[in-house]
């Protein structure tokens, strides 16, 4: 009998620590340069019954699920461009603080539901009362096109539970190659739409200023 509360307490220390640590790299783009590669970061843990029908569909027995199942403690990196993808990856391969055991691309080759993401798989040391704790965790890394489709197909999946009707099912292979398309019309337009952000960051700035003088 698992105790939840107990095997899940690193897993939710892990997404806690590293949600502060993806956002601070966001913050850190902030400060430094004009755009940052991460639009917002989002963490979570898997919920117990989520946990229950992965192992089950997935036969991984339940005393096994800390190196079987990957994705107990999930984060998640929206960018804005495509690009921004490998500068992320480029970035967490860079990082002391955690191991990298394994990477996806489903960007390069997507998914057969349409779904595209870069998933990095990580070890990451958590600091407990009883010594240190490697756990594994997963990264998505995708655009905000990208997240916006899978958002839609995840909640559509839960209703239909992977049996899609043919009508929605072809209306979803319609969004994936408008959503790739998406990315590709803004990657062409990115110095533009990076200029306009400038400028628009500029002027908030000014506009903050002169109300604090007021
Ligand atoms: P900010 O600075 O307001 O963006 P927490 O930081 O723990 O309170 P938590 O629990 O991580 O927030 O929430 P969750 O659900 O994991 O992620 C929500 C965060 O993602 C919030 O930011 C939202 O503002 C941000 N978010 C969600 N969808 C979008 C989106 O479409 N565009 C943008 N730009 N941001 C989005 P925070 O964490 O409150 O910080
Ligand atoms: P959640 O928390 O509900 O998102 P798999 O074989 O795909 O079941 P595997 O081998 O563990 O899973 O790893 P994979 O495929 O790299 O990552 C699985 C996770 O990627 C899923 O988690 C989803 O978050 C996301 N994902 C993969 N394929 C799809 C897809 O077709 N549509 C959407 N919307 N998301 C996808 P879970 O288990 O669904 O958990």
């Amino acid at each position: 009998m698992i105790q939840w509360e107990h095997f899940l307490a690193p897993y939710k220390q892990a997404v806690d620590e590293l949600k502060i640590k993806l956002k601070g790299m966001r913050s850190q783009f902030e400060l430094e340069h004009d755009h940052s590669p991460i639009e917002f970061v989002t963490g979570r843990v898997k919920p117990v019954a989520s946990i229950l029908d992965k192992a089950q569909q997935k036969k991984i027995p339940l005393d096994r699920l800390a190196t079987e199942m990957q994705d107990i403690a999930g984060l998640r990196m929206m960018c804005q461009f495509v690009d921004d993808i490998e500068t992320v990856v480029e970035l967490l391969r860079l990082r002391n603080d955690l191991r990298i055991v394994e990477e996806r691309n489903y960007i390069s080759h997507k998914k057969p539901s349409g779904y595209r993401s870069y998933h990095v798989v990580i070890e990451y040391p958590v600091q407990t009362i009883h010594g240190e704790q490697r756990i594994l965790a997963e990264i998505q890394i995708r655009t905000l096109a990208m997240n916006f489709w899978a958002t839609i197909e995840h909640s559509l999946n839960y209703k239909y539970k992977g049996q899609f009707p043919e009508e929605i099912n072809k209306r979803l292979q319609g969004a994936a190659e408008a959503a790739f398309r998406l990315d590709e019309e803004m990657s062409k337009i990115k110095d533009e739409i990076q200029e306009a952000q400038v400028y628009f960051t500029k002027n908030k700035e000014t506009s903050k200023k002169m109300k604090k003088k007021e």
